[in-house]
């Protein structure tokens, strides 16, 4: 497969968006003959699912293609959901969707699927060639068990960020759910070296309700908390619009608060938000952005683009309660679609979701009224897509949850050097807070501490008339949670780091001839994240490393010769699940190394 870009060496002459990439609808299909083969099949190195082949049963729910459509009309499809049949004994679930996209013009889209209005998964589009292209995801999706059991509800798929005014494209996408029984989980072929007699193989996945005595019930209501969804929830409440929006908010800048109103059970003691957020028309590269004062400085014909900075922003009544910097996932159109062929981005077909604990904040909502739940993005430009389901795990017995908390800190510091159109650009925050709660046990009352500390360094630089082009990124996040009993002794603590890294660079080169000139572009990005609980001595940790290389050649604004290089290594260890390791290595399209293994190296 061989594509032309109309690559613009000086991304100012963009007056649409301020973008230093090549943006997909400026891709067009070829008729030459280049030098790349056309991948049918397209994936994403992660975690394969840890229930095993067999599944006790299987619904296919949606067969759709989406063709033919414009603003105007609908890119939504909703169809009944029931829960399986009676004689399939089922405890997990996992989604298989798959996805098919033949004729058209190559659009980018981000698509959603909700569950009774409950957001269970984000994926976004390949870019594939003439031939088209199909590409497999599976997501477990345990956490929702509480969704599937329910009676009557709809399953909705959106497909939004379509550039075209009228889709002309093909995209098929197919659903079923996957229901597994009761038991262990494992990475299948999984094996963890040492092991006696499988002991954490044989932990439950997700501790059922099945405690034995009222006060077993007590203390590891105290301290499973810890665990973000160590149990499912027991009700889910959609924090989202209506559906003529397709549910997630389309946030169009800072100012722009959007707000869905909850009620909750007076019976809940832990209360968990998790945000699907994902960027896109201008923001797509929100990480790029210089600040508008070089913009105007220079007098570029481009909008406002508010520097590097950007925070998903929750409040409850408008109090801020928690905050979200997401993992920059890259499109499979992004920075240079080549890149992505045949595998995509970390997280491109899976978008990560965040969850902020609002157990600390539960007094505000327990009062049986209704709250507003709102969403910001802080110095955001068009356009986000933010929605998200309130987790909550209720029981009949009153709880006395005091809290005392500090509120939020936040430093941000800003240094931007420039002279015409070079410069350094650099952005620093910090985010931290802490909350204190106590609950009443059968061991007497604990106090549970969670700290949160989130740190986000930026830096650009514009060299030789901004013609070269460097990022780099890091985005931590640090979750304590510490219980201490009333002597002050630690009763566990639980520990939860993720760390995102990122750069990228544009560089050109003079060509070999005139009127021709070479282009290098490189990305590398890591996805780290790591959870430790001290009493269960439960842990895991995740570790996704990519490293792409490409040259491009053009001549008279049209590309001669591209040559891409993806590398990634991703390795998985998980002492309830067991290990899995994967290494893809990718030239110039084709896939010349792909091994995976089970062995848990330490
Ligand atoms: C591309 O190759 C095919 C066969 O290999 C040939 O028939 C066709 O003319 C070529 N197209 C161009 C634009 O060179
Ligand atoms: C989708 O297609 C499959 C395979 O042809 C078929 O078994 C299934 O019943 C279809 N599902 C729906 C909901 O139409
Ligand atoms: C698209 O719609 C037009 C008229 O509305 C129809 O003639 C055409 O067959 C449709 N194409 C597809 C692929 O459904
Ligand atoms: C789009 O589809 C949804 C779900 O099927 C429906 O509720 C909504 O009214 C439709 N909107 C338009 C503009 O047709
Ligand atoms: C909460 O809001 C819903 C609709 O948004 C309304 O039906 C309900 O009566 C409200 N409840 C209270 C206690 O205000
Ligand atoms: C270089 O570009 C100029 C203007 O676009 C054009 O007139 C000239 O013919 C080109 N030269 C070559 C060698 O392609
Ligand atoms: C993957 O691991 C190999 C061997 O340890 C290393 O040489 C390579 O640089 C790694 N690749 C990435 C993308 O980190
Ligand atoms: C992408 C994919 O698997 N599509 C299948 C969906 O189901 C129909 C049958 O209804 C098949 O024809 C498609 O191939």
């Amino acid at each position: 497969m061989n594509m032309i870009f109309i690559f613009l060496p000086l991304f100012f002459t963009l007056t649409t968006q301020f973008s230093p990439f090549i943006q997909p609808n400026f891709i067009k299909q070829d008729s030459s003959n280049g030098t790349i083969d056309d991948p049918d099949y397209y994936f994403e190195v992660s975690l394969p699912l840890v229930y095993g082949d067999t599944p006790a049963c299987t619904m296919n729910l949606l067969n759709h293609s989406f063709t033919n459509i414009t603003r105007k009309t609908n890119y939504t499809v909703s169809v009944p959901y029931n829960p399986p049949p009676a004689t399939c004994h089922w405890s997990h679930a996992a989604v298989e969707f798959r996805a098919k996209w033949t004729q058209g013009k190559m659009h980018e889209g981000i698509v959603g699927v909700w569950i009774g209005g409950i957001e269970i998964f984000r994926t976004s589009t390949a870019i594939p060639g003439k031939n088209g292209g199909y590409w497999f995801v599976w997501k477990q999706l345990s956490e929702y068990s509480s969704v599937f059991a329910k009676r009557n509800i709809k399953l909705t798929v959106r497909i939004e960020n379509i550039v075209a005014p009228v889709f002309t494209d093909v995209y098929r996408v197919n659903i079923s759910f996957l229901f597994y029984p009761k038991g262990a989980g494992s990475i299948p072929g999984s094996f963890i070296s040492g092991e006696s007699e499988g002991r954490s193989l044989n932990r439950k996945l997700f501790s059922e309700k099945d405690y034995e005595t009222e006060d077993q019930l007590r203390l590891d209501r105290v301290m499973l908390p810890s665990h973000l969804y160590d149990t499912p929830a027991d009700l889910i409440i959609p924090v989202s619009g209506t559906i003529d929006e397709g549910f997630w908010f389309k946030i169009e800048d800072g100012s722009d608060v959007r707000t869905a109103n909850v009620q909750i059970p007076k019976s809940t003691y832990k209360a968990v938000l998790e945000l699907y957020v994902s960027f896109h028309g201008d923001d797509e590269y929100w990480y790029m952005n210089p600040p508008d004062s070089y913009i105007e400085a220079n007098n570029l014909p481009a909008k406002k683009v508010n520097g590097a900075y950007r925070e998903v922003l929750v409040t409850i009544d408008g109090k801020l309660v928690g905050t979200v910097i997401p993992f920059p996932v890259i499109s499979p159109g992004g920075i240079n679609p080549l890149f992505w062929k045949p595998v995509v981005s970390i997280g491109a077909f899976d978008l990560p979701s965040y969850d902020v604990d609002l157990t600390s904040y539960l007094r505000l909502l327990l009062d049986n009224q209704n709250h507003s739940i709102g969403f910001q993005v802080a110095d955001g430009v068009s356009f986000w897509l933010v929605d998200a389901n309130l987790h909550l795990w209720l029981d009949g017995l009153s709880m006395q949850t005091m809290v005392d908390y500090e509120a939020p800190t936040m430093e941000i510091e800003r240094e931007y050097e420039f002279k015409g159109l070079d410069g350094e650009f650099s952005t620093e925050a910090k985010r931290s807070w802490s909350s204190i709660r106590w609950v009443e046990s059968n061991i007497g009352v604990l106090k549970t501490k969670v700290t949160d500390e989130i740190k986000f360094k930026n830096k650009i630089k514009f060299k030789d008339y901004a013609t070269r082009r460097e990022l780099e990124q890091t985005i931590k996040t640090k979750t304590k949670i510490k219980i201490t009993n009333s002597e002050g002794h630690s009763m566990g603590e639980t520990k939860i780091e993720k760390e995102y890294p990122m750069k990228i660079t544009v560089e050109p080169r003079e060509g070999p001839s005139k009127n021709s000139s070479l282009v290098k572009t490189t990305v590398t990005q890591s996805r780290y994240e790591k959870f430790s609980d001290e009493r269960t001595s439960i842990s895991s940790v995740l570790k996704h490393d990519m490293n792409c290389i490409g040259w491009m050649m053009e001549k008279n604004n049209i590309v001669v010769s591209e040559t891409t290089e993806n590398h990634q290594n991703y390795s998985y260890m998980d002492d309830r699940h067991g290990c899995y390791s994967r290494k893809v290595d990718v030239v110039d399209g084709d896939v010349i190394t792909d091994e995976t293994t089970h062995a848990c190296i330490k």
